[in-house]
């Protein structure tokens, strides 16, 4: 069987990493090793990067170098990390993928998806994950939960009610139009109940 790479999407607080380490159990439960990994970062120097573009700096950051960042990162994390895995049989889960840069620097930052397409096509090379799991609820839930964490807050974190909605919006119709790989996942439920539609999502793709 080929090794998948899975990505999980959604709004801040959404519950992606809460439920990360019960899809790479449930995995390797089934006999499925797995490498996990997440962007921006998953490399040495995507983790530089990554502090780059979450640390809030008072100057701001131009949208054009917040998205080629993004990519900087995602193309070392692809040829050090995702690339090498699926090639020695190993499936890849990502916390977040080029999804993430649609909605959010398409969608929230309101760059051309077209730019954005262009760019994924000559960094990316083709690679699309299998299955992206789509975290869904409403933006106040997130932001509540994220506040309730009692952590920093990043730059990202600091953009109002509004930026997030044109972000769940714009992941909403990439699932549209990608109902096969892009599943969508009521994150607006208890733990329990989110890793049932989980569990069933993955045993799919565990046949397919
Ligand atoms: N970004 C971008 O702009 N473009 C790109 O191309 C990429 C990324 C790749 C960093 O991502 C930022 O980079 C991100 C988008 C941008 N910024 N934002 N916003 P990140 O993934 O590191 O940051 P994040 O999405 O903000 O992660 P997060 O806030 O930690 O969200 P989460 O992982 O989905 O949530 P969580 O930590 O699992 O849960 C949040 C809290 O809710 C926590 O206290 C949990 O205990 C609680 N929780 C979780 N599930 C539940 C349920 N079901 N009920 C009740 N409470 C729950």
């Amino acid at each position: 069987m080929k090794a998948k790479f899975i990505t999980i999407e959604g709004i801040e607080g959404a519950g992606k990493s809460t439920q990360l380490d019960f899809i790479q159990k449930y995995l390797s439960d089934q006999g499925q090793s797995l490498t996990v990994t997440r962007e921006p970062g998953g490399t040495e120097l995507g983790e530089q990067i990554r502090e780059l573009l979450l640390t809030p700096r008072p100057q701001g950051m131009a949208v054009d170098t917040e998205l080629l960042l993004m990519f900087a990162a995602r193309a070392e994390h692809v040829e050090q990390v995702i690339n090498p895995a699926l090639e020695r049989g190993e499936w890849v889960l990502s916390d977040r993928f080029t999804d993430a840069t649609f909605a959010y620097q398409g969608g929230g930052r309101g760059i051309a998806q077209q730019r954005i397409t262009d760019i994924a096509e000559w960094t990316l090379k083709g690679l699309q994950p299998d299955l992206t799991l789509l975290f869904d609820l409403p933006v106040e839930v997130g932001q509540q939960r994220v506040l309730s964490r009692n952590e920093g807050i990043d730059r990202f974190e600091q953009e109002k009610v509004d930026f997030f909605q044109r972000i769940k919006e714009c992941y909403l119709e990439r699932a549209k139009h990608a109902p096969k790989r892009i599943k969508v996942i009521d994150a607006n439920q208890s733990i329990a109940d989110i890793q049932a539609q989980l569990a069933s999502i993955l045993d799919r793709l565990l046949v397919a």
